[in-house]
């Protein structure tokens, strides 16, 4: 027998698993299904350790509930369009799609070599015509629905390389490849209807029981519902009047502004009111001054992004114009123009309460605006000044008139009534979250399946035509996107006037191709995108993986999608995840030199006195341990490590160590310590021990094993079953041969088997099982089994002895006499008649007097 050989025996059951179609998974199966799912990698090139403890979770999840005997679908695909596939184009010359393909042969030989239990069969790229397809004829129903549309909205520009960047390519408010300052521009592109599903989505969340309270917290704030006011100022001053030339030019509707307050309780309190860069009025205004226009130009410097916009410094432009206290009808508040008010947002206006809210205080104190108090705590008053920040908690209502002495909540209530009583305002709920624009400037992606006639507008491309395949032509050597550039594809007819006509050149952001790709995986018809009942009978995902960096923007746009389908009749769920799981990173040390660069481990060598130096000699610090990162050197490919160890060794370290929520620490001393682990079960199965007899005492321990590896797979958590584990071989090592440890060997290498699968393997055949362990049926445990502690009770009738029982220890009187007189033994000296007495001595005797 000798070692345990991961080399030979990695490929031999991989080999077998895949000949015998092990894990190909049957959707017309009457067993009860079960849907394990990872987050599909993006094929950058090699497996990450990331990956590898995101898919062994899974992994291990799917084998188990298949030896439970589920019918499991285990898929795995390709998130295979996106930014980082045109950037290797650019600097490697090399086609977006063959740089795509081979990375994912490479990967995918990767994953192979890990042994996960997966359906290969059902493998998708998202780059394939045969799945984008679909997701093209799937927006076009969305179109048909009237859950897309076009609007003007804007995007990063990088001046220098004439392209638009992605908000992730904005660093500090500059393009990451030029350095130049980014600027925004408008432009047309296609939005779907997430905020139409805002309540839906938010209510959701209170379904998703199994989702990380973080994770819907997060989502929660993400649609940020909030209620509040919105109403009307009407504006006095030069400007205002109706026979101004903004509003005869019609830039005005009406000399008014609309504004929504979350706070209506502090309406005495503004002292302004302020307007967005991009707002009706600040155009109008700047229209007339060049000021004006000027200040607005200076805003748009800068990124797109909310984040950007909240951390800049507040500044402002006076318009001239004043608005009407609508209160208090003689009080004038100056309307200003501000960086920090989004157009995006409630009416893109507001009034400015600085005594209340920080932002509002900041730019009072800039422009020396009035700060006066409105709200007062318990330990304040009316007079009470302002310190040197916003006060935005609750308290009472002063200096308000009416509102003087209210709850922050009445005053809201009080204001609102009154609004609508007057007829200028009423109650309304603002979110957060905006459309979701699907519109990319870029040639790696689905491309969106719309023609621009200039007689028709967007039209549709007819369903009979797609897919609309990206070209394979294409050049890299200009900047932009060179589906512009590409006239033979570009050029077509129209569809509805048969004239000259343009394709749409943008392709689609690369969230839509991973917001139904699960459904797609469940079920996957020729010629249609899925078929409902095939989809249903896997949908939901029973258990989703993945990183917690998906928390919103991935796990919110599949939730999207998932009731968008509902909605036109094509799917019958509500929700795609029911349960969800987020994982920690897997973390390693990192080294640093005095002058700031990062050096990978083996880089750097230790003197005697351990004293840390780089080749050269200069001295290195040790650093924190950190995320994996290539940009911090630390990263540790696991392609040697698995040709080295095995793919069990370094499954079982991946889960063995911390909780599978927290951060993993590499490290190569605890893939050591797997793989002497995986030596010793290996010894264990076949070192010879036949015994006799039963060992009671390794039963029990048995048979809470197999309890306690099944609770702690259940609720993924994997470093407790393996640490179960590790008790369990403890105990047959120590236990002298028996048909129990027998029995107990074979039940470990079932336990043993979804974590590390080809050494269970191995040993089932060397154990001469028959099949597959694979194949196996989970062991079962015996629950009598499961009492910790066991006392003998001895059972007298007349003081003689009669039966001796075994039962839970601090067992009760009536449980006891119960059970002493339930005894065969007893009952024949009875023979019939009842007891005369009964005297319990507890744990220790029950003695029957007849
Ligand atoms: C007056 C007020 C007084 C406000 C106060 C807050 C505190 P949430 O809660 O996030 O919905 N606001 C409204 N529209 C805005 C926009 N387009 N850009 C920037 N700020 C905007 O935020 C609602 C509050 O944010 C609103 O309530 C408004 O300021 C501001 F003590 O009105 B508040
Ligand atoms: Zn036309």
């Amino acid at each position: 027998t000798g070692r345990f050989d991961p080399a030979v025996a990695d490929v031999r059951w991989q080999k077998r698993w895949d000949d015998e179609r092990c894990f190909i998974a049957d959707t017309d199966s009457p067993k009860p299904k079960a849907y394990v799912l990872e987050m599909f990698p993006y094929p950058s090139g090699r497996i990450h350790m990331g990956h590898v403890r995101n898919y062994t979770m899974g992994d291990v999840l799917a084998r188990y509930r298949r030896m439970q005997g589920f019918e499991v679908l285990h898929p795995m695909g390709w998130d295979a369009f996106g930014m980082p596939a045109e950037n290797a184009a650019m600097e490697r010359k090399v086609h977006p799609g063959g740089w795509t393909r081979s990375n994912i042969a490479a990967m995918r030989d990767q994953l192979k070599r890990l042994g996960f239990a997966l359906d290969w069969s059902r493998e998708i790229a998202t780059c394939d015509p045969e799945y984008y397809g679909h997701e093209q004829a799937l927006f076009l129903d969305l179109y048909d629905a009237g859950l897309v549309y076009r609007k003007e909205s804007e995007v990063n520009w990088d001046p220098v390389d004439m392209t638009v960047l992605a908000n992730e390519q904005v660093i500090d408010g500059k393009g990451w490849r030029s350095g130049a300052q980014v600027e925004r521009r408008k432009l047309s592109q296609w939005f779907l209807k997430i905020t139409d599903f805002a309540d839906e989505l938010l209510d959701g969340l209170q379904t998703l029981d199994d989702w990380p309270d973080k994770v819907k917290l997060m989502q929660e704030n993400w649609i940020g519902r909030s209620s509040g006011l919105r109403f009307r100022f009407k504006l006095t001053g030069e400007g205002a009047d109706a026979d101004y030339p903004w509003i005869k030019a019609g830039l005005l509707a009406a000399p008014e502004i609309e504004v929504f307050t979350t706070r209506p309780d502090t309406i005495f309190g503004a002292s302004f009111v302020a307007v967005a860069p991009d707002h009706p009025l600040a155009q109008a205004v700047a229209s007339e001054n060049p000021d004006a226009a000027a200040f607005i130009a200076d805003c748009k410097a800068g990124g797109t992004s909310a984040a950007e916009v909240e951390t800049q410094e507040k500044r402002g432009f006076f318009t001239g114009i004043e608005a009407v206290h609508p209160l208090q009808g003689e009080w004038r508040l100056p309307v200003w123009i501000a960086n920090f008010v989004l157009m995006e947002y409630g009416t893109g206006a507001v009034f400015g309460v600085p005594a209340h809210d920080q932002r509002d205080f900041e730019f009072a104190t800039k422009y020396d605006l009035p700060i006066r108090r409105v709200v007062a705590r318990a330990d304040q008053d009316r007079d009470t000044p302002i310190g040197d920040e916003a006060e935005p908690g609750e308290g009472v209502i002063v200096n308000s008139g009416f509102l003087d002495g209210l709850s922050v909540e009445e005053a809201q209530d009080s204001v609102i009534r009154r609004a609508e009583e007057q007829g200028w305002g009423s109650r309304e709920t603002a979110y957060r979250l905006r459309d979701w624009g699907v519109s990319r400037q870029r040639y790696w992606g689905t491309p969106i399946p719309m023609i621009h006639c200039s007689k028709c507008g967007a039209v549709a491309v007819p369903r009979d035509q797609l897919p609309v395949v990206l070209p394979a032509d294409v050049s890299f050597e200009l900047p932009g996107n060179p589906l512009d550039r590409n006239e033979g594809w570009r050029r077509t007819s129209c569809p509805k006037c048969g004239g000259e006509a343009l394709r749409e050149t943008d392709t689609f952001d690369t969230f839509v191709d991973s917001s139904w790709y699960f459904i797609r995986f469940a079920s996957q018809p020729v010629d249609k995108p899925f078929d409902r009942a095939a989809a249903e009978a896997w949908l939901p995902v029973d258990q989703y993986i993945g990183g917690v960096e998906h928390a919103i923007l991935h796990l919110l746009y599949a939730r999207f999608w998932t009731r968008a389908l509902k909605r036109i009749g094509r799917i019958g769920i509500d929700e795609p995840f029911k349960g969800l799981f987020t994982q920690g990173m897997v973390t390693h040390e990192t080294f640093r030199t005095a002058d700031g660069r990062w050096l990978a481990p083996d880089e750097v060598s230790a003197d005697g006195k351990g004293k840390l130096a780089d080749a050269a000699g200069a001295a290195v610090e040790r650093g924190r341990v950190e995320k994996m990162s290539k940009s911090k050197r630390n990263t540790v490919d696991p392609e040697p490590i698995v040709a080295r160890y095995g793919a069990d060794a370094v499954r079982w370290f991946m889960l063995s160590d911390s909780p599978p929520e927290r951060d993993l620490e590499w490290s190569i001393g605890g893939i050591e310590g797997a793989a002497r682990f995986v030596q010793r079960v290996w010894k264990l199965a076949t070192a010879a021990s036949v015994g006799e007899g039963e060992d009671q005492a390794l039963e029990r321990k048995l048979h809470r094993t197999i309890a306690a590896v099944g609770e702690a797979i259940d609720g993924l958590q994997f470093n407790k079953a393996v640490a179960s584990l590790y008790e369990l071989v403890n105990a047959v090592e120590k236990a002298a041969p028996s048909t129990t440890r027998s029995d107990a060997v074979r039940a470990l290498v079932k336990l043993a088997s979804p974590m590390a699968p080809h050494l269970a393997e191995e040993c089932w055949s060397a154990l001469g099982q028959e099949g597959l362990v694979a194949n196996a049926e989970w062991p079962k445990f015996d629950p009598a089994l499961l009492i910790e502690d066991q006392v003998t009770i001895a059972v007298q009738v007349n003081g003689k002895l009669r039966d001796t029982l075994t039962a839970p220890r601090g067992l009760d009187r009536e449980k006891a006499e119960a059970l002493a007189l339930a005894s065969e033994k007893v009952q024949r000296q009875l023979a019939g008649t009842a007891p005369r007495k009964v005297i319990v001595v507890p744990d220790r005797l029950v003695n029957i007097v007849a």
